[in-house]
């Protein structure tokens, strides 16, 4: 059965912010670091070059017991074996991804209102990505902050697995720990660290648990 794992952080790949790292060798760090959960995002390559990227970073997972995600591409996930697929509002709608993926996938949606996280608990989803929290650039056509009474309302009343997500970093992430997200997820923070398994170790010290 599908199962979104128990994972304080959830990472993303963002080869553009990764200091000239690809999103293997940055995938690669972060499986060193102990990292649960990771997302292939990419915004900015041909669906050959995604598809190939995800085969490696599949085995890669794979062989960790790491979860592995697949951003926005329906088809690339379930012909890269990945474990789940995460959508947004304006993505394809979940029930007919459910349809196609079945129900060992795991499907994250995107939220930015407690109406949109009622109607993902009801639909099926399995977690839901709640943000962004802080203002961020690493997204395009983001929406304005959700703010933490939105954080707080899922907190309380959501039964599906929470992750937080935009804008947060080393700096604030205790505020968001604080406030009960359990799952955190980062995207620039990590990619564009230099040392990426100190940043993680850095910033897990700094997580209420
Ligand atoms: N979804 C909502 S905000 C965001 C995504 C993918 C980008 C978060 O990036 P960062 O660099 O952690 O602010
Ligand atoms: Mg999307």
């Amino acid at each position: 059965m599908r199962k979104f794992p128990h994972a304080d952080l959830y990472c993303l790949t963002a080869e553009s912010y990764s200091l000239g790292r690809t999103n293997a060798e940055v995938v690669g760090e972060m499986i060193a670091a102990g990292i649960q959960v990771i997302q292939y995002r990419e915004k900015d390559k041909s669906m050959r070059e995604k598809f190939q990227e995800c085969q490696k970073i599949r085995q890669m997972t794979k062989a960790a017991g790491v979860t592995f995600i697949v951003n926005d591409d329906v088809d690339l996930a379930v012909m890269t074996g990945a474990d789940g697929i995460h959508v947004g509002q304006d993505d394809l709608p979940v029930p007919d991804i459910r349809r196609l993926v079945g129900e060992k996938m795991i499907i994250g949606l995107s939220t930015h209102s407690p109406e949109q996280a009622r109607e993902a608990e009801r639909i099926g989803v399995d977690y839901i990505g709640v943000g962004p929290i802080f203002r961020t650039t690493t997204k395009k056509d983001v929406c304005d902050p959700v703010g933490f009474q939105y954080l707080e309302y899922v907190v309380e009343n959501i039964k599906i697995p929470v992750v937080a997500i935009g804008g947060i970093k080393e700096s604030n992430v205790r505020e968001i720990s604080g406030r009960g997200a359990k799952c955190i997820a980062m995207v620039t923070e990590i990619v564009g660290a230099e040392d990426i398994k100190q940043k993680i170790a850095n910033i897990r010290s700094r997580i209420r648990k």
